[in-house]
């Protein structure tokens, strides 16, 4: 991805992060709260790949076939840090969740120490990230007519999230293994509502809905191409109701190839910025599914004794077991399998013109152009 892009967009934060801390002026909160906050700010916010916040901007550059300018890339900006402020209410929240200890290469925010303190009001500072955007829609965005929309939008995503981190944590309780809880069904049903909706499907509706592209009666709420009652994908789009449907039907499966991405570096990658913790989590990742699926009752039974132990050495007895059934080539064989299906589902979105818009399968090829063989 193009560094200049990047840094156009991160130079933009300081403006967000000054009407943030405006706000806070306003209403008289003493300078500690004031340093606080924008520490929260600092320090969960602008330090990852920005990859959600970059493709609302790069998805309206494509729907409008120009680049932005002024104000109006600010707009844009402004909804795409709209995403990098979820994402960073979720990592918050998701790291105490997952008794995480490191976050983009430096500690996660409630184990932090100086210049103060964190602990458990990580929860107060993960609910404020989580109101600033709806503080800078309003502030932004109010009386245009696409504004409820943008909000509601936010709203759903959130709440499909919440639904996913549910069911992540339950099928991973801290004192009982059981391995039959696991299966590539209730992975797929984890991974699309913690991670899709949020991550692919939001900036690209975001975009969307700026861009005057109108929005149906009824918004999609599950890819139509989807199943959670068999792992096979039907290999052709079938004729969405609107753009909006055909959007999701890609971004979802695309979404579970990228958390499949995540649950493999966990395990194997070096270097991610983060500790994996999903084998001491006791997590229903992408790995032990697999692992599960290849098993001899032997290896099996050595998962069972191991797998979601507070231990590293039994963590290691794992890892072992994984690079027996060579989870790595599964890995491998499984990404280009789904860059192989996501790409033709790409092909066969058709050109649809809404006054100054196109919506083109261009949108997706760059979505997925940024997470093929990522390393983090
Ligand atoms: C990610 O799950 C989902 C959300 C909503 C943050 P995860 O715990 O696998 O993420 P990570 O590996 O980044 O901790
Ligand atoms: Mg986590
Ligand atoms: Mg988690
Ligand atoms: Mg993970």
């Amino acid at each position: 991805m193009s560094a200049v892009k990047k840094d156009r967009f991160a130079a933009t934060f300081s403006r967000i992060k000054d009407e943030l801390l405006e706000f806070l002026d306003i209403h008289h909160m003493p300078p500690d709260a004031k340093a606080w906050f924008q520490l929260n700010l600092e320090y969960n916010v602008p330090g990852g790949k920005l990859n959600r916040g970059l493709s609302v901007v790069d998805t309206v550059e494509i729907l409008r076939g120009r680049p932005l300018e002024g104000e109006e890339y600010f707009e844009v900006a402004l909804l795409g840090w709209g995403v990098e402020l979820l994402q960073a209410f979720f990592l918050v929240s998701d790291d105490l969740m997952d008794s995480s200890i490191t976050r983009r290469g430096q500690p996660c925010w409630y184990r932090l120490e100086h210049p103060f303190k964190v602990g458990t009001i990580a929860i107060n500072d993960a609910f404020m990230l989580e109101g600033a955007i709806y503080f800078l829609l309003k502030k932004h965005f109010k009386g245009r007519p696409y504004y409820v929309d943008l909000v509601d939008l936010f709203h759903d995503m959130s709440y499909f999230t919440e639904l996913g981190q549910l069911i992540d944590l339950i099928t991973a309780p801290e004192d009982d293994v059981d391995l039959n809880r696991f299966s590539s069904l209730k992975h797929r049903l984890i991974v699309v509502y913690k991670t899709s909706y949020y991550s692919f499907y939001l900036p690209v509706a975001l975009a969307m809905i700026y861009s005057g592209i109108s929005v149906p009666k009824e918004m999609p709420g599950l890819a139509q191409t989807l199943r959670f009652d068999s792992v096979e994908y039907p290999t052709n789009l079938k004729p969405g109701e609107s753009p909006y449907h055909v959007a999701m039907d890609i971004l979802l499966p695309l979404g579970e190839y990228f958390q499949v991405q995540d649950d493999y570096l966990d395990c194997f990658g070096v270097n991610i910025g983060k500790v994996g913790t999903d084998i001491l989590d006791n997590k229903c990742s992408w790995v032990i599914c697999t692992a599960l699926k290849l098993a001899s009752p032997q290896q099996r039974s050595i998962l069972e004794a191991n797998y979601g132990r507070k231990s590293s050495e039994m963590e290691l007895k794992c890892k072992e077991v994984f690079e027996q059934l060579n989870i790595r080539q599964v890995y491998h064989d499984y990404e280009e399998n789904a860059y192989k299906r996501i790409g033709s589902m790409i092909d066969s979105v058709r050109e649809e013109t809404w006054g100054n818009v196109t919506f083109r399968g261009d949108i997706f090829r760059s979505f997925v152009a940024k997470i093929y063989k990522r390393q983090k």
